[in-house]
């Protein structure tokens, strides 16, 4: 394809479907049991009780406690009390109907400094999983939501290829003490944030700044990624291994070639970043024509480590970002004005993740099954005569799970979806004021009340059940 059909493909795309995923007929992909419907956590956004049961520091606890870092000061301290809460949250999940739970496990809180078990950190994860296999709940466990241990961090954290290592040593001792219990075990959530986020702009902890860092920082994330897979497959054969990207979709802003260049180059940025090494084995190379001289240190077979067959990709979507030239190589930001935006000022476009997973299924020829292991927004939602009325959640919901639907009618192998998040939590450095939850949490009272998203999930999950297609 040239560039100026390219171009114009990009601008004759069809609208969104405006159908509704969850009402019959049957013929809809999401309506099959077989495609898995679940909610999502992540252990530093929920369990607060960071000092108990022998629970190290970790490089969130120092960033948050770091004044001007996180919105009103927020810290993860205590959080949603999941740690002391967990059978009444896994309750919700079963009175939701959600047949998988994605949730992540604290590095901090099941190994010393010294690489040793921490045996009530291990007993809290494994009291939760076999609460779930009760349950007939499907299990998703991420080993690193970003909660690094604080003393990695002191030599050097993502920057030391050591810390590659180690997250192996943890992936190993978690699957030995877990095994059985985990269905699906991902190595990473978002390697984009942990690297960009915290090393190359400084936004999240542990608050570097500095271009090459990000890169080096990434490259020790993918081995360790690598490393834990291997382990991962030795250690408990039976259970599937992935890792989950964040995604961005890129549009130009015209249909100059320039703009067309930068949207392209936005994506290589966000997506080829993480996709080309796990499934190439390779950096892209325009990367670092964005960013010159920020090439990684890359050692003999890291490449060939890093991109250890995968059993599944989780992929991560919330929002499109329209780009111009910067009129060198890069891409600016050119938002568009008049669009639907959430309370995380993120656009709505729902379009952007149907055409990232087509897009993806093209490029990559050995594209593992995708799990869409994120996907939801922030409102500012507020509890009135006990209920919680997100209606722009629910408008939201339905139109990425038609966008899914649609990528699967082209197509797409897609296994399921796990809506972001189960719970209101805490937003990183937006703290407790960006509400991502399908169920209302109040944090004086630790009082949770379901949305009406949540409702309507646990309708369509309840109906589909009764259904039961195969
Ligand atoms: O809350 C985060 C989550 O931890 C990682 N993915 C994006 C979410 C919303 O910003």
């Amino acid at each position: 394809m040239t560039q100026d059909t390219a171009a114009a493909a990009q601008f004759a795309a069809p609208p969104a479907s405006q159908a509704d995923p969850f009402t019959p007929p049957a013929t809809s992909a999401l309506w099959r049991r077989d495609f898995l419907l679940g909610a999502a956590t992540a252990a530093y956004q929920i369990e607060g009780a960071v000092r108990e049961d022998g629970r190290l520091p970790s490089i969130w606890d120092t960033f948050s406690a770091t004044p001007g870092k996180v919105l009103a000061g927020d810290t993860g301290e205590t959080a949603c009390d999941h740690y002391h809460r967990w059978e009444a949250d896994l309750d919700l999940l079963t009175q939701l109907h959600f047949e998988a739970y994605r949730f992540s496990i604290a590095w901090p809180r099941v190994m010393d400094e010294a690489g040793r078990p921490n045996a009530k950190g291990i007993a809290f994860y494994r009291r939760l999983l076999e609460r779930l296999k009760e349950k007939g709940i499907r299990t998703f466990a991420t080993l690193y939501h970003w909660d690094l241990p604080q003393h990695l961090e002191d030599r050097g954290g993502w920057l030391n290829r050591d810390t590659a290592y180690r997250f192996a040593d943890y992936a190993d001792l978690m699957s030995r003490e877990l095994k059985g219990l985990v269905d699906s075990w991902m190595t990473l959530n978002e390697p984009w944030c942990s690297a960009y986020l915290g090393y190359g702009n400084g936004h999240h902890a542990p608050g570097l700044a500095n271009g090459r860092y990000a890169t080096q920082a990434m490259h020790h994330l993918l081995l360790g990624h690598g490393l834990a897979v291997t382990v991962l497959r030795a250690n408990d054969p039976a259970s599937a291994k992935g890792i989950v990207a964040n995604v961005g979709r890129g549009t130009a802003d015209s249909p100059s070639e320039a703009d067309v260049r930068a949207a392209r180059r936005f994506e290589v940025q966000h997506n080829a970043w993480i996709l080309d090494p796990l499934l190439k084995g390779e950096y892209p190379r325009e990367l670092f024509e964005l960013w010159p001289g920020t090439e990684p240190l890359v050692l003999d077979g890291d490449m060939e480590t890093i991109a250890a067959p995968l059993d599944f990709l989780g992929i991560n979507y919330y929002f499109r970002t329209n780009v111009k030239s910067d009129g060198a190589h890069g891409f600016v930001e050119a938002p568009p004005e008049g669009v639907e935006r959430t309370q995380m000022g993120w656009e709505v476009h729902p379009d952007g993740l149907r055409d990232l997973l087509t897009g993806f299924a093209r490029t990559y020829d050995n594209l593992p099954p995708i799990y869409i292991t994120e996907n939801g927004m922030a409102s500012d939602d507020s509890v009135r005569d006990g209920r919680v009325d997100d209606t722009q959640r629910i408008a939201f919901l339905k139109r990425h799970l038609a966008a899914v639907n649609e990528a699967m009618d082209a197509g797409v192998d897609i296994r399921g979806y796990f809506v972001w998040s189960l719970l209101d939590n805490f937003e990183w450095a937006f703290g407790y004021e960006r509400r991502f939850g399908v169920v209302h949490v109040d944090y004086g009272t630790q009082v949770r009340t379901p949305k009406r998203s949540a409702e309507l999930i646990a309708r369509f999950l309840a109906q589909r059940r009764a259904l039961d297609v195969a």
